[in-house]
Parts: structure tokens; sequence; C-alpha cells
């Protein structure tokens, strides 16, 4: 962590050139932990091209994909500091500092991707957006991130009861924790980019993800068994660091709040093409995949929504989200 600090200290956020061709060229260094090719690395890309266009070259954007700026909760703090400027990161990580984050990884809140999006997309996914800015960042935009499911080295999950015992890793959130141990499991909470050699050495037995991240961080080779419990929708989240934000001139936020939010259609489409193309390369590659006892796993997950909506808000925003069609 303190190596890390000082290797970014290195670093000035939000690099401002005065060039002869451009008044004042800003460049804005943007984290990701997926590689170049990774949906979320294309819609972020694609952000930088339309700033870029829309400002005559005046605002680029630099993405550090594959983990080059640290691992997922490290980028946090960074990005909370303006060491980094803008960061594409799972809704998880925050889960433990922002309480409307976790309602959207919730177990089951959501009926199908339709139903995602229409909340995301509208009145609650604003406010989820707004509860970032009391903690030093600028959220803009959700990206899709599918649906999450076990996979494990020992067998497949058909029902709860299969998950007994088992070692499975979670994103470092408390919500994800206490999701899996409703299922008799144990939750073994690390960064994404130690999770294959946790499971290669048998360390974890397993962990969830989306059909791109179990194929791009190749746990495909070393948990063959993917069951499709789809038990959480959280989305990912494009936040930019309230301090490089408010070193902006109020048009250039807006741009960037625009180009955002022109980034989220881009984002779907590759993200639609890059599930279809992980699904069939893992199972082409000896992935065996099955269905579960969905319903066994809705019931079983009611101890998390006990847990954890408990105040007025949280509980009203559950609501109106059960409530959206
Ligand atoms: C992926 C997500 C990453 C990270 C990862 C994980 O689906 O895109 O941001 O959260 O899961 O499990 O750590």
């Amino acid at each position: 962590m303190i190596s890390r600090r000082s290797l970014f200290g290195a670093f000035v956020a939000l690099s401002v050139a005065t060039t002869a061709a451009h008044a004042q060229t800003i460049t804005l260094r943007s984290a990701d932990i997926h590689p170049d090719g990774y949906p979320t690395v294309g819609a972020v890309k694609y952000f930088g091209q339309l700033l870029e266009q829309r400002t005559n070259g005046r605002i680029k954007v630099q993405v550090f994909p594959s983990q080059q700026l640290g691992q997922e909760k490290d980028t946090i703090d960074q990005t909370r500091f303006g060491v980094i400027d803008l960061n594409r990161i799972n809704m998880a990580p925050f889960n433990n500092l922002i309480p409307e984050t976790f309602v959207p990884a919730l177990p089951f809140i959501f009926k199908s991707v339709v139903h995602m999006r229409a909340v995301m997309d509208g009145p609650i996914g604003d406010e989820i957006l707004k509860a970032f800015e009391p903690h030093g960042l600028v959220a803009l935009a959700f990206y899709d991130s599918g649906a999450r499911s076990f996979y494990n080295s020992k067998r497949p999950i058909n029902t709860p009861a299969d998950m007994k015992g088992l070692k499975i890793r979670v994103q470092q959130s408390d919500l994800f924790i206490d999701l899996v141990k409703a299922l008799g499991a144990n939750a073994t909470p690390m960064p994404a980019g130690e999770v294959y050699s946790a499971i290669q050495t048998g360390v974890v037995d397993g962990a969830e993800n989306n059909w791109p991240s179990y194929d791009s961080f190749r746990h495909a080779e070393v948990a063959k068994f993917y069951s499709k419990t789809e038990h959480s929708m959280s989305p990912e989240v494009f936040v930019m660091s309230k301090i490089s934000y408010d070193k902006l001139s109020p048009d250039d936020q807006k741009l960037i709040r625009q180009a955002a939010k022109d980034s989220v259609g881009k984002m779907r489409e590759l993200w639609e093409a890059r599930e279809k193309t992980s699904e069939a390369k893992v199972r082409a590659a000896g992935s065996q995949v099955n269905e579960v006892d969905k319903q066994a796993f809705i019931d079983a997950m009611k101890p998390v929504y006990d847990k954890y909506v408990t105040n007025p808000k949280l509980k009203d925003m559950v609501a109106r989200i059960q409530a959206t069609n």
C-alpha cells in the first residue's frame, strides 16, 4: 500500500499542459482492473473519444487497464484523494462505504436485465449516483455487468445445500460475505487479481462472477463447474474524483457528464456481444454449466435482506425497485 502510494506520488492527476495548438490540454487518467479489449475498458475509451471530439482535442482520457493502478479497493482511495481522475469499478467495493450501493447488488433484486436497466436509468439510479458525492466521488454512469453466478472446482451446485462447506472468494463487501454465508458456504474476501491462484492452490474452492469475468480472469481453467445461480446483478459504476471534477469549468463538467451518459449504450453493445463470446468460449474449453433451483436460492437469501435493508430510506428504495416494471 505504502509503496503503491509513493509510486503514485510521481503521478500528478489531471495533468494540464499548455501547447501552441490548444490553450490548455487536460489529460484525465482512468483506472480499470480489466484488460484492454474488455467491455468496460472499451466503454471508457469511447467516453474519451467523445470528449476529445467534443472539445477539439482539449480534453483527453488515458485508460490504465489490467490493474496497472492497483486493485479496486486501493484505486477507490486514490480516486477520492484525486491521485486518479476516473475509475471504472464494480459497486461491491463501495458497499461498506456507501450504503445505497448495496441495493442494486442485493440478491435477486432485479427480475431481468430489462428491469435492472429500467431502475438504474431512472430516478433510483440517479439517487444512487448522488450518494457518492459526500465521499469525494462524482458518479457519472452505471455500466451493465450481467448476472453473477457461482463456480467452483469441486462440484455442480444445484441447490443451496450443495454450497455447504465450500470456500468461496467474494469481493471486499460485507454484503457479499453474508450472501455466501446465508448459503452455508465460507466466504473469503479478496481482490480480483488474487483469485486465480487462490483457486489453483486450493485456498478457495471457487468464486462468483459473470461470463466475461469468469473467462477473462481465466477462472474457467481452475474452476470448471459454473452453476447459473445468477444471484446478483451488481452493476459497474464509472466515477470521477471530486477533486479532479472541481478543477474543471462548469461547461467541461457538463461535457464529462454527457459523454459518460453517452457511453452507456456503447457499453451495453460491447457487453452483450462479450457475454455471448465468453460463454461460448468457456463451454468449448470444457466448463460444465448447469441450471439451478432458483427459488431455493431466492428463499435462502431472505436473511440478507433482513440484515441489510433496515432503515426506512433503503426499505423504500427496495420497495420502489420491486414496484418498477
Ligand atoms: C467483475 C467486475 C470487476 C470486479 C470483479 C470482481 O465482474 O467487473 O470490477 O468487481 O468482478 O469480482 O472483483
